[in-house]
C-alpha cells in the first residue's frame, strides 16, 4: 500500500517533468490527449477492416480504421473475458497473477501478492490527474470499485431475454440465436453508446479517460432483426473448416477446449444450423458497431474531436465452426487473434489514413502504450511493452512475439509467421501461417522446425503463477480440477 500512496502523492509531480519533457504547454486541457477505449466483447477478425470474413459488414468500425493503425496481429493475454481484461487493466500477465479463469472485478487484486501492488489502468491515469468514466463491461463483470471516477452501469448478464430460448438451451452458456428484441433501444449497448455520449457532451476542465464496453457479440447472438437482415441467409458463407482438424493434436489440447455446453460443427452442420449461427454472430457484429458508431459520431461533433486517442479491442477471438467450436477458450489463432486499432490524437499525429502492421503484439502492451501516447511517465510495473513505434512505422524491426495463456503452463507463442503451443505436460503444437494459415497441420513434430521450435521457447514465460483461489473457471473438467485443487489449498 506504502508504494501506491507514493505514486499518487507524486502523480502531480510526474505529470509536470513528463510535460516539460515533451515540450508540451503547461495547461493540461490542452497538452495531455483525451483516450477513448472502446471495448467489444468477445470480437474475432469479423470486421471489415481485419477482413476476417467476407460476409463482415462494419463501416463504423472501418471508419475509425481508415485513420488509424490497424494492428492485424494483435492476441489476447488470454483466451476469455476474465483473465484477458484483469490482465489488461493490471499491465501483468495471467502467468503472473494466477488469474487463469473467471474473477470478480473487486478480487483481481486479491489474487497475489504482484496483483497487489497492481494499480489499474484507469487509476493510473487518475492518479496523473485525468478525469475518468466507464459505462459497460470494462473489466469482466463492470468495474473495480474505485477504479474510476463515474461508473454509468451495466445491465446483469447478456439479455435482454426472450421468454425461451431459440435454438440452443445449456446451462453454462448463454448460447443461443435469433433476431430478437425489436428495437436497438432495447438493448444494453445502445444505453451504453448513449450514456458515453452523454460524456463526451459535457464540459470537461479535466483530461479525460473514458471505456465503453459493448457486450456483443458475445453471446447470445440475439439482436433486432433488421441486423440479421443485413445479412441473407442465402448469402451466408461458411469459415474454412477441416472436419478432422483435431486429429493432430495433443490430447490435453482437446481436454482443455473441452465445452460440452457449446454446439459442435458437426451438430450445426447435421441440424442445418450453421448458416444460421455465421448469421447470427455476423448480425451481432453489425449491430454493435452501429453503437460504436454512435460513439464515433458523438466525439466527431464534440470540442474533443481534435485531442483524443481512440482505441478499440475486442478481449479475444472466437471460434465460428473452426476446429469443430462454437467458443473462445482455445490457444489457436481463432480464439487468441482480436481487433486492435489505435487512432492517435489527431493534433498530434500528423498522418492522415490508416496504416496496418502485421507485427505480433499483445493486449498486455495497451497499458504502457497509452500511458506513453498521453505523456505520462511508465509505469515501472507494466509487463507489456510500448507498442507506440510501430504507430510511428507499422514496419519498424520488432523482434517480439506474442503470448497467450489458457491455464497454469499452457502458452501459445505468436510470431509473424508461427504459432507455437506448449501445454504443462511438455505437449506441443507448431503451425507455419506462411503455408498453413488455417492452423490446420501440426508440424510440431517435424525435424525442419526442431531450430525454429527451439527459438519461439524463449518467449514463454518464465514464471508461471498458481493458480489463483481467487480465480475460478468450471467450464470443464480440466478447469473444475484446477478451480477446486486452488480453493482448498488455500
Ligand atoms: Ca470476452
Ligand atoms: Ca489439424
Amino acid at each position: 500500500m506504502k508504494r501506491r500512496s507514493f505514486i499518487l502523492g507524486g502523480a502531480g509531480v510526474a505529470a509536470a517533468a513528463a510535460a516539460y519533457q515533451f515540450g508540451w504547454l503547461s495547461e493540461l486541457k490542452k497538452t495531455y490527449p483525451n483516450v477513448l477505449m472502446l471495448i467489444v466483447d468477445d470480437l474475432n477478425d469479423w470486421v471489415g477492416s481485419l477482413g476476417g470474413h467476407p460476409n463482415a459488414r462494419t463501416p463504423n468500425i472501418d471508419r475509425l480504421a481508415s485513420q488509424a493503425t490497424v494492428f492485424t496481429n494483435a492476441h489476447a493475454p488470454a483466451p476469455i473475458c476474465g483473465p484477458s481484461r484483469a490482465s489488461i487493466m493490471t499491465g501483468l500477465a495471467p502467468a503472473t497473477t494466477g488469474i487463469y479463469g473467471h474473477v470478480h472485478d473487486d478480487d483481481i487484486k486479491q489474487a497475489n501478492d504482484k496483483a497487489a501492488q497492481s494499480i489499474f489502468l484507469s487509476e493510473y491515469f487518475k492518479s496523473h490527474g485525468y478525469y475518468t468514466a466507464a459505462v459497460g463491461k470494462v473489466f469482466h463483470q463492470e468495474v473495480a470499485g474505485g477504479s474510476f471516477d463515474d461508473y454509468g452501469g451495466r445491465v446483469k448478464l447478456f439479455g435482454p431475454y426472450p421468454e425461451e430460448n431459440f435454438k440452443w438451451d445449456q446451462p453454462k452458456t448463454s448460447t443461443d440465436w435469433g433476431p430478437f428484441p425489436e428495437r436497438d433501444e432495447q438493448m444494453p449497448d445502445y444505453d451504453s453508446a448513449k450514456w458515453m455520449i452523454g460524456k463526451l457532451n459535457e464540459q470537461h476542465d479535466k483530461p479525460f479517460f473514458m471505456a465503453c464496453g459493448f457486450l456483443r457479440p458475445h453471446v447470445p447472438w440475439h439482436v433486432p432483426k433488421k441486423w440479421f437482415d443485413m445479412h441473407p441467409i442465402e448469402t451466408i458463407q461458411r469459415p474454412p473448416y477441416l472436419a478432422n482438424d483435431l486429429d493432430d493434436v495433443p490430447e490435453i489440447a482437446r481436454r482443455i477446449t473441452d465445452h460440452p455446453m457449446m454446439p459442435t460443427t458437426q451438430w450445426a452442420i447435421e441440424n442445418n444450423e450453421y448458416e444460421n449461427i455465421i448469421q447470427g454472430y455476423l448480425a451481432s457484429v453489425s449491430f454493435v458497431d452501429s453503437c460504436v458508431g454512435m460513439v464515433l459520431d458523438a466525439l466527431e461533433q464534440s470540442e474533443y474531436a481534435d485531442n483524443t486517442a481512440v482505441v478499440l479491442w475486442g478481449d479475444h477471438g472466437y471460434h465460428i465452426g473452426e476446429k469443430d467450436k462454437f467458443a473462445k477458450m482455445t490457444l489457436w489463432d481463432r480464439a487468441s487473434r482480436t481487433p486492435l486499432i489505435i487512432q492517435p490524437p489527431r493534433s498530434q499525429w500528423g498522418k492522415d489514413g490508416a496504416q496496418v502492421t502485421n507485427r505480433p503484439v499483445s493486449l498486455l502492451d495497451l497499458y504502457p502504450t497509452l500511458v506513453k501516447m498521453c505523456g505520462l511517465p511508465p509505469n515501472p510495473l507494466n509487463q507489456g511493452r510500448d507498442i507506440s513505434p510501430l504507430i510511428d512505422n507499422p514496419n519498424a524491426p520488432w523482434q517480439h512475439a506474442a503470448v497467450t495463456t489458457y491455464g497454469p503452463n499452457n502458452h501459445a507463442v505468436k510470431t509473424e509467421q508461427y504459432r507455437y503451443i506448449r501445454y504443462e505436460d511438455g505437449s506441443e503444437e507448431l503451425y507455419d501461417h506462411k503455408r498453413d494459415p488455417n492452423e490446420w497441420d501440426n508440424v510440431a513434430d517435424d525435424p525442419s522446425y526442431f531450430q525454429i521450435k527451439a527459438e519461439l521457447q524463449a518467449y514463454l514465460p518464465t514464471e508461471n503463477a498458481q493458480w489463483s483461489s481467487v480465480s475460478q473457471y468450471r467450464g470443464n473438467d480440466y478447469f473444475t480440477e484446477l478451480t477446486d485443487r486452488a480453493q482448498q489449498t488455500d
